[in-house]
């Protein structure tokens, strides 16, 4: 089939609401964009291991250090089912890696804010939780069907966090004044940042135009931020918590008009300038150069074991 016929019956698989798979023939546009975006969801939920990992030892009950460490193993299997829906567009997981170390690769801008306290870790689990689950029920309906599959098994996981992050918010907004300070202070210090999450505003996003049309993205980046701060804005109520935005305000039709995003911002941290950016990379290249020869090791394990079934 010539070139003109296989994009043809790409855009008709699009319109039809079919799934591209890795076999099919697909732009080589849409091939880049996707492992762009797909790689940089994977480095975030691998990053974002890490302000988590530092509660493990400090968490206040063996119930609670039971449950976070069930949720940053699930992080580190959604890497996993994404960096593999990443290797099926042609590239392999080594040359992902060095992008996120050589910088070429971003992952999400929150994950550089410190996490400083045990409310924290409750806000993490309400707040950027509570933002990818919103992003990533939209993408369950991407294009590329290893993308859209992973997404469906990572929705089910994240709902278990969201909801592991408000009971904490929840303990701590009913403890102690001083507990209680330190969830509104958590709010305080992660709202901004969450709201972030869903990336610039429509107007300033090179690339939503086009993942629209390839159906790569399936919703705005501005939507789904009005999104997420319509369905939080009364869970912080109920908790009796005050969200940090005097402009915020009900409108008519039951969503919220919210204050201006500091952008500077948001551009600093996302070009390495934020205040764990180096902390982050470091620590994440340091674990890779120590884990060398665990991959060594497995790798060479693999070899022998196809040896003796062919020998078999
Ligand atoms: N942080 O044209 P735009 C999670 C970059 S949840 C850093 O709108 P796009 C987790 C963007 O990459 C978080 N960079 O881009 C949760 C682009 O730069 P490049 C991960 C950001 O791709 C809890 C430039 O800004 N979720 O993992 O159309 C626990 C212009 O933006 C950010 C996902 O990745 C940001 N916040 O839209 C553990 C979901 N926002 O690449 C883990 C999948 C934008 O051109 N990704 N940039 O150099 C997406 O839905 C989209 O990629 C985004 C951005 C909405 C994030």
């Amino acid at each position: 089939m010539d070139e003109a016929k296989q994009e043809e019956l790409f855009w008709k698989k699009i319109e039809a609401e079919e799934k591209i798979e890795p076999k099919d023939w697909m732009p080589e546009d849409y091939r880049k964009n996707l492992i762009r975006q797909i790689s940089q969801h994977a480095h975030s939920e691998v990053i974002g291991m890490q302000p988590e990992g530092n509660w493990i030892t400090r968490a206040p009950s063996l119930r609670a250090k039971k449950v976070l460490l069930a949720k940053i193993q699930d992080e580190a299997g959604h890497g996993l089912y994404l960096y593999s829906a990443c290797e099926t567009l042609g590239v392999s997981r080594d040359t992902l890696i060095e992008q996120l170390h050589q910088q070429k690769a971003k992952y999400s801008s929150i994950f550089n804010y410190p996490v400083l306290s045990w409310a924290d870790i409750g806000a993490v689990g309400w707040l950027v939780d509570g933002a990818a689950i919103v992003n990533q029920v939209s993408l369950q309906r991407t294009s590329y069907g290893p993308y859209s599959r992973a997404m469906v098994r990572i929705c089910k996981e994240e709902s278990f966090h969201q909801r592991q992050g408000y009971e904490i918010i929840t303990q701590m907004a009913n403890g102690t004044a001083e507990q209680r300070e330190m969830a509104q202070d958590a709010l305080n210090r992660l709202w901004w940042p969450s709201l972030m999450m869903f990336g610039p505003t429509d107007k300033d996003s090179p690339n939503s135009a086009k993942a629209m049309k390839w159906k790569i993205k399936r919703e705005s980046n501005d939507l789904l931020r009005q999104r997420f701060i319509d369905k939080t804005v009364p869970q912080a109520e109920i908790l009796g918590l005050s969200i940090p935005d005097p402009d915020l305000e009900l409108q008519a039709d039951g969503s919220y008009k919210f204050g201006e995003i500091n952008w500077q911002e948001f551009y600093d941290v996302v070009q390495g300038n934020g205040p764990c950016n180096k902390q982050r990379l470091d620590h994440h290249i340091k674990a890779h150069n120590e884990g060398a020869w665990v991959r060594e090791a497995a790798i060479a394990y693999g070899m022998s074991k196809s040896k003796e079934t062919i020998a078999a």
